[in-house]
């Protein structure tokens, strides 16, 4: 190992799990979309992974993880057993809100029962977080703690799951933080992906305490059972740091295992053991078998919107229930993820916002982001769609079908683009007719009994395989424009603390220069200016991405500026010939290595 590589393993070797690089995606983006198929398949394979693979890092099937979980499960039932003095509280920040709001489906669980809804959801920034990327209230502690004591107020028991894949988020800290101070009313519950030592340690805004604190704190209250902390190692995600992938499907399969149980033990009197939690879990498992075992379709669906995307034109999800749900999900992280347009993909459900339940209504009116009915496909989206568009369906055989086939007639006679991702049961199909409407329709035809039709788990799984399906069509189309280097989303938008971090590791990662050198470069290319004043260097993070978010491409120009030793106009320059990120930092690395060969 020559002394680069020694450097390179050192600063992977300091990462958190959630953060670093997986090994099995480095070249996702040289590859076709049926590879891309297998290497997302294997990633997410390691969500399963059993312990004994692992020995340093404890894994979802882990004894001390399925303990965790049963205990939490038994707090459920004590709060459905008191419905009216107890609420259970989901919150999280991007996709980890996103989920929680997904979660309170569980709600109807309990109307069905007659039972009074006692799960709620706080993603921060409020519910125009479902739809658009609102990363500053991430970094708030105070925000957090605020939000939750409101929803609170009045109830005697709250369960509190603060969900931050990489244990990272200050929203979420402050929140903890607050439950730890009042725990005879509180109990907090932290779900993340990372060892506790691994947990963020940088400082948070105005507190004297850090995410780490706060889960150590955890910790140590988890031997008296007044906190629990889970958090099993999941190993890298496909694309470095993108927690929506693997860290959303396992929050999904983790939280709703315990809810599930919990409903179980209270309602039917059935006890919640190690087993039983294991059984929900395996469940999942065989939804993941079954969703990739579809690999021929999955891959054709990541081809053709990757055609789509590279033309600049559009791909559209329309939706039924929660499956549309998960579809306004998938496209609207598109946007901080890949610094895509809001309509490069886009999402829409039957019935809009009556369909999502959310908790401030229509919010229709904040603008285009926000129009999300299949009517408002229909008036503003068809009439210019073009063969190049992709229009992908999410539908179930329980869902209506007369809808499904008269909107699919009328996407028909503008375009044969037209595809679905389409459930249903061996004894409960969805008619060949419907069916032949697609261009390619991954239909899985789920082994589950007619009676099962109708139940809240039946839907999970369908929404659990979607989501599967959805990541790996927008993450591959997304790979296949160009917008990847390596496993590398390089043109992040800096918004907030964990990705200014996250920048800086990238740029270290790829320069092998050393940390200082890359946060002057990144401050750079933040501020736009080669000679930065003692205001900017000394000014804390917040400033930083405040002003960050106002730019474009900040880690590419660094990056460029570093590895080629050039200005800032350069390395605009370079960039403005190479469109694609991907060719940019191949261009970049390949004259940087003929300049240091002539040298
Ligand atoms: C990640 C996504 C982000 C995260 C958010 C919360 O793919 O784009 O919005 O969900 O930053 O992360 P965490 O680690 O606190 O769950």
């Amino acid at each position: 190992m020559n002394m680069d590589d020694l450097k390179l393993s050192c600063h992977e070797l300091s990462l958190p799990v959630t953060e670093k690089c997986n090994p099995i995606s480095r070249d996702i983006d040289r590859v076709n979309g049926k590879q891309m198929v297998q290497i997302l398949r294997r990633c997410d394979a390691e969500i399963f992974e059993k312990k004994d693979h692992d020995p340093f890092h404890q894994r979802l099937y882990s004894s001390a993880v399925i303990q965790t979980m049963v205990d939490v499960a038994k707090r459920v039932e004590m709060m459905l057993r008191d419905p009216e003095e107890s609420v259970i509280v989901l919150s999280g920040c991007g996709t980890s809100g996103r989920i929680a709001f997904l979660l309170t489906s569980f709600n109807e669980m309990m109307k069905a029962q007659k039972q009074k809804q006692i799960c709620s959801y706080i993603i921060a920034g409020g519910d125009r977080a479902m739809l658009t990327s609102q990363e500053a209230p991430e970094d708030d502690p105070a925000l957090g703690a605020h939000t939750l004591e409101k929803i609170c107020a009045g109830k005697k028991h709250v369960l509190f799951i603060g969900i931050s894949c990489g244990m990272s988020a200050p929203f979420v800290a402050g929140q903890l933080d607050f439950c730890l101070q009042h725990l005879d009313i509180f109990t907090p519950v932290l779900l993340g992906f990372n060892p506790v030592h691994m947990a963020r340690s940088e400082p948070m805004q105005g507190c004297s305490f850090h995410f780490k604190d706060v889960a150590e704190r955890m910790t140590a209250e988890q031997r008296h059972e007044k906190a629990f902390v889970l958090n099993p190692v999941l190993g890298a995600e496909a694309i470095s740091g993108s927690s929506r992938m693997k860290g959303g499907s396992a929050t999904k399969i983790i939280l709703e295992s315990i809810l599930l149980a919990g409903h179980e033990a209270a309602f039917r009197g059935k006890r919640t053991t190690p087993e039983c939690i294991s059984g929900w879990i395996t469940a999942s498992e065989m939804v993941y078998e079954t969703t990739y075992s579809h690999s021929d379709e999955l891959a054709a669906l990541i081809h053709q919107a990757g055609e789509s995307l590279r033309m600049k034109a559009h791909v559209y999800y329309i939706g039924w229930g929660t499956l549309g749900i998960i579809g306004l999900t998938d496209a609207s992280e598109c946007v901080p993820t890949y610094g895509a347009d809001f309509d490069d993909i886009r999402g829409f459900i039957n019935n809009g916002f009556r369909e999502m339940k959310n908790k401030e209504g229509d919010l229709s009116c904040l603008g285009p982001e926000f129009v999300i009915g299949h009517k408002d496909f229909v008036d503003t989206i068809l009439p210019s769609l073009s063969q190049n568009d992709m229009v992908l369906f999410l539908f179930a055989v329980n869902d209506d079908l007369h809808e499904v086939t008269a909107l699919a007639d009328q996407v028909r006679r503008r375009t044969s683009n037209l595809h679905a991702i389409a459930h249903d049961l061996e004894k409960f199909t969805i008619p060949e007719t419907v069916c032949n409407m697609f261009g390619t329709i991954l239909r899985i035809t789920w082994p589950f009994s007619s009676e099962e039709v109708n139940s809240v788990v039946m839907r999970q799984r369908w929404e659990l395989s979607t989501k599967w399906c959805l990541n790996a069509i927008s993450t591959g189309a997304h790979v296949l424009k160009g917008k990847v280097y390596m496993n590398y989303m390089i043109d992040l938008r800096v918004s907030n603390s964990k990705l200014y971090t996250r920048a800086i590791n990238i740029l270290q990662r790829f320069t092998g220069c050393s940390k200082s050198e890359c946060v002057r470069a990144l401050l750079r290319a933040i501020y736009s200016t080669e000679d930065l004043s003692e205001d900017m260097t000394s000014a804390d993070v917040w400033k930083h991405t405040d002003a960050a978010n106002r730019r474009d491409r900040v880690v590419p120009t660094a990056l460029v500026m570093i590895q080629c030793g050039c200005t800032l106009t350069e390395a605009r320059h370079h960039l403005d010939c190479h469109p694609v990120i991907r060719d940019a930092v191949n261009a970049c690395f390949n004259s940087s290595k003929t300049k240091s060969t002539v040298d």
